[in-house]
């Protein structure tokens, strides 16, 4: 069996306790791989490793670092079948998604902040002839990097490239659903000379290694991408440690769909939005509204695109939908169907576990499910369900369409389809979100900020937002 270690101070090791967590393959519901348990000895380990090497990293030229950045994303592009097919097993994901979104990513995440390493400056202000005050940006030193189980390497590269690419030394924990791509990504970090120390990657559960990586003194900044009540955690438990926290959460995001869409290229962009990655994205598209005059006929194109979608091996070159992530979360999906029909909803299609043949026999795929004629208030349009499960409703007016929308606790994202240019812009400044997509979704430039409001967050990822978030401003003022 295939035991996961964690990467600290430039080796592969074990973890402190020898403990380990079971690792299973959504697909066929088996534990393929071990994943250490790791602990504050851990921890411990590791904060020693990079206070070691902090001052060296902080010191290094921006091409010094830039360089062994970019041999990282050379590494992963040379490796990217190797990581796709990695990724589809821990995660459940098509292979075909891992190897275009997945990986591709996780490969531009690095070489994009390799570059904006190299780019990054800051302000000067004169005060007449009087003085000159110039603002330094130094790396704040030791980071720790939370990432979730929905975009294993791509979220983790997400966050620890600009980190990096700053001149802090980094702490980071995977998802414990999906070790496996960071796993192998130190080892890409250890062919790319990554110096010891600089990097170092800990696996486990939240409870062990996640609670202690946060309220660690020495780690002066957490970046965090997960659930809603976990952020909530975090914030609670390290008030008062005056740590900057980036925090990415959950999100329920609004689709709405206006008469005069381009209505083909909406049909198959509001599937997209709702199903990829199994619905499990925070970005998805999970509550559609459709302007009155084409709800009949957008729901009937919409479900026949739905129920074309192929479920099937992850593995398989031809799969569009593949096994939701873990059983607990197989189940957390199931339940919410049932609440919406309980709610008063109609399923139009899906709404059942997917049986699979052959070796997926068991493992856990939910049909890609659409729900109608629930209210907005229901538990079903409220709660991020994280699955492949969307609702659809008509609406007649454009205020009506952007109260509908706003009126959740979240706040992440939002896509609006339509060709009034007038409308487009009044309807995305009036959102309630922190990414509004108009005539396409996950249309990404990874320049932007990308955060959400409300229950979906604090902070801003991305471009200099995220070079701005691992450094420190000092301003320094000089009298002529
Ligand atoms: O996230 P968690 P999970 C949402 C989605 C999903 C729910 C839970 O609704 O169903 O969150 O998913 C670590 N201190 N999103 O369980 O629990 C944990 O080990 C420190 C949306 O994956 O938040 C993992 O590495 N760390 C999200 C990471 O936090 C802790 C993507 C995320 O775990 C911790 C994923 C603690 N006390 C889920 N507890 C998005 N916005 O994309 C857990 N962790």
């Amino acid at each position: 069996m295939q035991k996961i270690q964690n990467y600290i101070n430039g080796q592969l090791v074990s973890s402190a306790s020898g403990e380990y967590l079971e690792n299973v393959e959504p697909a066929t519901g088996k534990i393929y791989s071990l994943i250490p348990e790791s602990n504050s000895d851990d921890l411990d380990a590791a904060v020693a490793a990079a206070e070691a090497i902090q001052n060296d990293w902080a010191h290094t030229s921006l091409e010094k670092r830039a360089d062994i950045l970019c041999r990282l994303a050379d590494l992963i592009d040379s490796n990217a079948d190797a990581l796709a097919k990695a990724e589809a097993i821990d995660n459940g994901k098509a292979i075909s998604f891992a190897k275009a979104v997945d990986i591709y990513r996780s490969s531009a995440n690095i070489r994009f902040f390799a570059q904006a390493g190299t780019q990054f400056s800051s302000e000067s202000h004169a005060m007449g002839n009087l003085a000159i005050n110039y603002t330094l940006r130094d790396p704040i030193g030791i980071v720790g990097c939370i990432s979730p189980w929905n975009f294993p390497l791509y979220l983790f590269t997400w966050k620890i490239a600009p980190a990096l690419a700053s001149g802090n030394v980094v702490i980071a924990k995977p998802s414990e659903v999906t070790p496996m791509t960071a796993y192998l990504f130190s080892k890409l970090c250890i062919e790319a000379g990554l110096p010891a120390g600089v990097l170092n990657i800990l696996h486990g559960s939240g409870q062990s290694i996640g609670g202690p990586l946060t309220t660690h003194p020495k780690i002066k900044a957490i970046s965090f991408t997960g659930g809603s009540a976990t952020g909530a955690h975090i914030s609670k438990v390290t008030a008062g440690m005056f740590k900057k926290l980036s925090l990415e959460l959950g999100g329920k995001n609004p689709t709405l769909v206006f008469a005069d869409c381009d209505f083909e290229e909406t049909v198959n962009e509001v599937v997209k939005a709702a199903f990829s990655n199994q619905g499990q994205i925070c970005l998805c598209g999970s509550r559609i509204y459709i302007e009155r005059p084409i709800y009949e006929q957008f729901k009937t194109a919409f479900i026949a695109k739905v129920k074309s979608l192929r479920i099937g091996d992850p593995l398989d070159p031809n799969t569009q939908h593949g096994a939701t992530v873990s059983e607990a979360h197989l189940n957390k999906v199931l339940s919410y169907i049932e609440l919406a029909q309980q709610e008063g909803g109609t399923i139009l299609t899906g709404g059942k576990r997917h049986i699979e043949s052959g070796r997926c026999q068991n493992g856990y795929f939910v049909e890609p499910t659409v729900v109608e004629g629930l209210d907005n208030q229901c538990r079903t349009n409220q709660e991020e369900i994280f699955g492949p499960v969307c609702s659809i409703m008509p609406f007649d007016k454009e205020q009506e369409a952007i109260q509908l929308a706003n009126g959740t606790e979240y706040g992440l994202a939002a896509s609006i389809w339509t060709n009034d240019l007038k409308r487009a812009h009044r309807v995305a400044k009036s959102i309630e979100a922190g990414i509004v997509w108009i005539n396409c979704w996950l249309l990404r430039d990874l320049r932007t900020p990308f955060g959400g409001v409300k229950s979906s967050g604090v902070g801003r990822e991305g471009g200099l937002e995220a070079m701005r978030f691992f450094t420190e401003p000092k301003n320094v003022c000089i009298k002529y």
